[in-house]
């Protein structure tokens, strides 16, 4: 399907999550022909070379560590000069939970007016699979040929301790989910976030025609859940883990196959205590 914000022709992988993102985030943000504002990632490189671009929206390229504080001025000329564009961060993991965390903390605390989206690939794909504060214990990346000794680092209770307005996970397995979060984003001012587990069929070393159904598997066994926090408080549960066991995630993905099973279904155990705590 063609799309005016996501080119064809552009240079992401076949399966890459971001390309499925880039075009629904398209479809509920069409009209308004959003700003981008990217760092250093795959989606930078995404746009291709100046001065042709794989976007059809005006798009920034920052700097990796201050995309938050270049939305922020853009955001912020765009309302003095009266227009109606959003302004869109799109970064990757390793600009959102490492190296851009300062300029992404600053920008949630001001409440700036942007939506920020994290495409989570749980590593640093663009320069090779280095792991991130993103990856999951256990999985193999370039920089942990053993698996990853510390465990995922709670983005989304990190931003909702900011008491931002809004704060939400997204599947590419649950569309109309995802279409529902992106509007309601849409709807909103101030500082917004959301989340997207985005299959990276290179560095998971996964079947690139699995990427939407391993996330199903990554929703149905709890691994991923889908909910949304506002103002920081208000938890909502969107779905509930099935029953699915996650070892049917794991075993399509060869970054896993070191992986402790019995650990991943305690982890997840674990999280869903405290999420059904701050449900409650
Ligand atoms: C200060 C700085 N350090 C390192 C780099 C090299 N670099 C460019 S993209 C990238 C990885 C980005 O990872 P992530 O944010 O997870 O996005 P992805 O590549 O996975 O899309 C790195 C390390 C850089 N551009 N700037
Ligand atoms: S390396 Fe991974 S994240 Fe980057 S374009 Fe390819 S599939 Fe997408």
């Amino acid at each position: 399907m063609s799309s005016a914000l996501l080119r064809e022709g552009n240079t992401n992988c076949g399966g890459c999550g971001m390309s499925i993102g880039l075009r629904w985030l398209d479809e509920v943000f069409a009209e308004q022909r959003p700003y981008l504002v990217i760092p250093a990632a795959c989606a930078i490189v995404t746009a291709g070379a100046f001065p042709t671009s794989s976007y059809g929206v005006p798009a920034l390229a920052s700097t990796f560590a201050s995309a938050p504080a270049y939305a922020t001025g853009v955001s912020a000329v765009a309302e003095l000069n009266g227009e109606q564009h959003p302004t869109v961060c799109w970064a990757g993991d390793g600009g959102t939970y490492d190296i851009g965390m300062a300029t992404l903390s600053a920008a949630a605390e001001r409440n700036e007016d942007m939506l920020y989206v994290c495409y989570d690939n749980e590593i640093y794909g663009n320069t090779g699979g280095q792991r991130s504060s993103a990856t999951p214990a256990g999985a193999v990346t370039s920089t942990t040929p053993g698996g990853k000794l510390e465990a995922k680092k709670d983005i989304l209770a990190i931003m909702a301790a900011h008491r931002i307005p809004y704060a939400a996970t997204l599947s590419i397995a649950h569309r109309h989910d995802f279409l529902r979060k992106l509007t309601i984003a849409r709807e909103m001012r101030g500082f917004r976030f959301l989340l997207m587990l985005s299959p990276c069929p290179t560095g998971w070393k996964a079947s690139s025609d699995e990427s939407v159904s391993l996330i199903e598997l990554a929703v149905r066994s709890g691994l991923f859940p889908l909910y949304e926090v506002f103002n920081g408080t208000d938890y909502v549960i969107n779905a509930r883990p099935d029953g699915t066991d996650v070892a049917e995630y794991l075993v399509h993905q060869r970054r896993y196959n070191a992986v402790e099973v019995g650990t991943v279904r305690e982890r997840i155990a674990a999280q869903w205590q405290y999420l059904d705590r701050m449900a409650r």
